[in-house]
């Protein structure tokens, strides 16, 4: 749908239009497509000839928001100022009355990133010059090794390692269970939306916690002391389970342990910092500040994985990490393939403006994908490198995004073998 028709003026509105030269919002317009998998894309054009783009993906929920952007944030849009940013992103956030939300703040997240495309574009600058500028060159990446053995596992680590990377991500499928979180027919391009309606997934809490330090026991061994080894539990263990998992894994050095319980009980965290010394990452699946304040300020994680896509944008990241950055808690954003190339680009220029960026999640997107959104940022020797092009350097070329269409993908469910629904 293409909103054209300015909104009626407000005093407020007009307020947030007084100083700053140009650049009203003309139109906005949502772009989905699948070129191996489900994105959704905002692109907010100007009066000035200039646009911005955001990312608007929800893996599984992609439609739900894309209509929450059409129906009810577009027609707010028009005729505002582009350069507002923290007046629209307050609005949006405030003005809806009902706040948070993964819907509602991946909507957010996806107008704050094509408004500071846009202002970047404008500043002809990359987006972490107005961000505060560089505080690194590159970002320390941790690349997905992953198999249905452990041998199968470590040997696709040491072909991580081999390319350069300096953390590498283990996940190994547990006997007895077909198929499992993180394990992937194809090694490169993992992706879990793998169905029609979600298929559904077999659990063994006993099976898994005997094989994960198997695995990490093998893969010290044969890749040596330096690489960071990191794990992701996918909210699977009750608080006392991971406080098990993270001691029994403390003798081969993790980098983290991820998402080792639901997080919907901030408290669960107390009980596994009682048991264990090694590190924990938390929040891929957050939306704002609030789902993560008292984790952080009690110092109850190590690693904060909100990232911009879900959890409102450049605007609010900034703002999570630099609260987190006073309690010494550095980040590790979410980087699976369901964020496409524009929200990586947008955590890359976060990444290099903050003084507290621990390491950012790498998944290669498919070749498709990376032609449908051209991206000027880069891989070498383990880290990547922000784009130098003014604004977040990343597009969307909307003539291939047309030739795939939308197909309806799922996440699979979880259930134990006696059929209680588990998380998955
Ligand atoms: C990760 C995540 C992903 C999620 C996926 C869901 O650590 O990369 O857990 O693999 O499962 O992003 O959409
Ligand atoms: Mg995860």
């Amino acid at each position: 749908m293409l909103h054209t028709v300015p909104a009626p003026q407000s005093p407020a509105q007009n307020a947030s239009q007084g100083a700053s030269q140009g650049a009203r919002i003309l139109s906005a317009r949502v772009i989905v497509t699948c070129p191996g998998r489900n994105f959704v894309t905002l692109k907010i054009e100007t009066d000035q000839g200039v646009y911005g783009v955001g990312d608007a993906t929800l893996n599984g929920r992609e439609l739900a928001v894309a209509s929450y952007l059409e129906d009810h944030v577009i027609p707010c849009l028009i005729g505002r100022d582009a350069h507002a940013i923290e007046d629209i992103w307050q609005y949006l956030y405030r003005g809806a009355y009902w706040r948070r939300g993964p819907v509602t703040m991946t909507a957010i997240a996806a107008v704050d990133m094509a408004l500071w495309d846009i202002k970047a574009k404008i500043a002809g600058l990359p987006l972490y010059q107005l961000l505060g500028g560089a505080c690194r060159e590159g970002m320390m990446v941790y690349g997905h090794a992953n198999g249905v053995s452990i041998e199968e596992t470590v040997e696709v680590a040491q072909s991580y390692k081999e390319k350069g990377y300096k953390a590498i991500r283990l996940q190994c499928g547990v006997p007895g269970l077909n198929s499992t979180y993180g394990v992937s027919k194809d090694k490169m391009f993992y992706e879990p939306a793998d169905a029609d309606l979600p298929t559904e997934n077999l659990w063994d809490t006993e099976a898994y916690m005997r094989v994960v330090p198997k695995l990490f026991a093998a893969a010290r061994e044969a890749l040596g002391d330096e690489p960071h080894l990191l794990h992701d539990v996918h909210h699977r263990l009750s608080p006392i389970e991971a406080g098990r998992l993270g001691r029994d894994l403390e003798p081969y050095r993790p980098f983290w342990m991820e998402d080792a319980v639901v997080a919907e009980n901030q408290d669960n965290f107390r009980l596994i910092r009682q048991h264990t010394t090694t590190p924990l990452a938390v929040g891929e699946i957050f939306s704002s500040l609030w789902d993560c304040k008292d984790l952080i300020q009690n110092q109850l994680v190590d690693y904060i994985r909100a990232t911009v896509v879900h959890a409102g944008g450049v605007t609010h990241l900034k703002r999570i990490a630099a609260f987190a950055d006073v309690y010494g808690v550095r980040t590790g954003c979410h980087g699976a393939t369901d964020l496409s190339p524009i929200t990586m680009s947008a955590a890359l220029h976060v990444g290099r403006s903050i003084p507290n960026f621990g390491i950012q999640e790498y998944m290669r997107h498919t070749e498709a994908t990376d032609e449908v959104f051209p991206h000027g940022y880069h891989f070498k020797d383990g880290l990547l490198y922000a784009s130098e092009t003014p604004g977040l350097g990343v597009d969307i070329d909307e003539e291939k995004a047309a030739k795939y269409p939308y197909q309806r993908a799922y996440l699979p469910v979880n259930r134990l073998k006696d059929g209680t629904l588990f998380n998955w």
